[in-house]
């Protein structure tokens, strides 16, 4: 295989960037939940997100199709709380992640639910889909 072969194959790759938030009460599992996925470890000790953090997984969805999801983890402390729409700004989907071993998380869901779906919308002005996640 020459280089010029190789060049046309990666050409014929499209790349697709999708945003996505991972939100909810401090303390969930929300950044456990990203670094598991896109580093494949768990850590049982808990060190809180300011403001905001990335991470990004890459998915080869079939030979032409690369999906670069980036994974916006956004802090749940509510003295980080007022930065949300500059975070949410252009994502695609969101996860709203609770812990249902405290309640009271669950019974915030419906404030993060109100929050995303007043601050973000897709460009067809439709709400962007949004995954309920049960954690720990
Ligand atoms: N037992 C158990 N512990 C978990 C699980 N998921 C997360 N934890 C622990 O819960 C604590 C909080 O997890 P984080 O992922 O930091 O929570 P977070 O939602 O990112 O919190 P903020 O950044 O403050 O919003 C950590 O000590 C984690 O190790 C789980 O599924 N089971
Ligand atoms: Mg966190």
């Amino acid at each position: 295989m020459d280089d010029d072969y190789d060049e046309e194959i990666m050409d014929s790759v499209q790349e697709n960037l999708y945003k996505v938030l991972v939100i909810g009460e401090y303390g969930v599992g929300k950044t456990s939940i990203i670094r598991r996925y896109t580093e494949g470890y768990f850590s049982p000790n808990y060190k809180l997100t300011i403001g905001v953090d990335f991470a990004q997984k890459v998915i080869d969805w079939d030979e032409s199709t690369r999906i670069n999801l980036q994974l916006w983890d956004v802090a749940g402390h509510e003295r980080f709380g007022h930065m949300t729409r500059v975070y949410y700004k252009y994502a695609i989907a969101a996860v709203i992640v609770f812990d249902l071993s405290r309640p009271a998380t669950f019974e915030a869901v419906s404030k993060w639910y109100s929050d995303i779906s007043q601050k973000v919308m897709l460009t067809n002005e439709k709400p962007i889909p949004i995954i309920l996640l049960a954690n720990k």
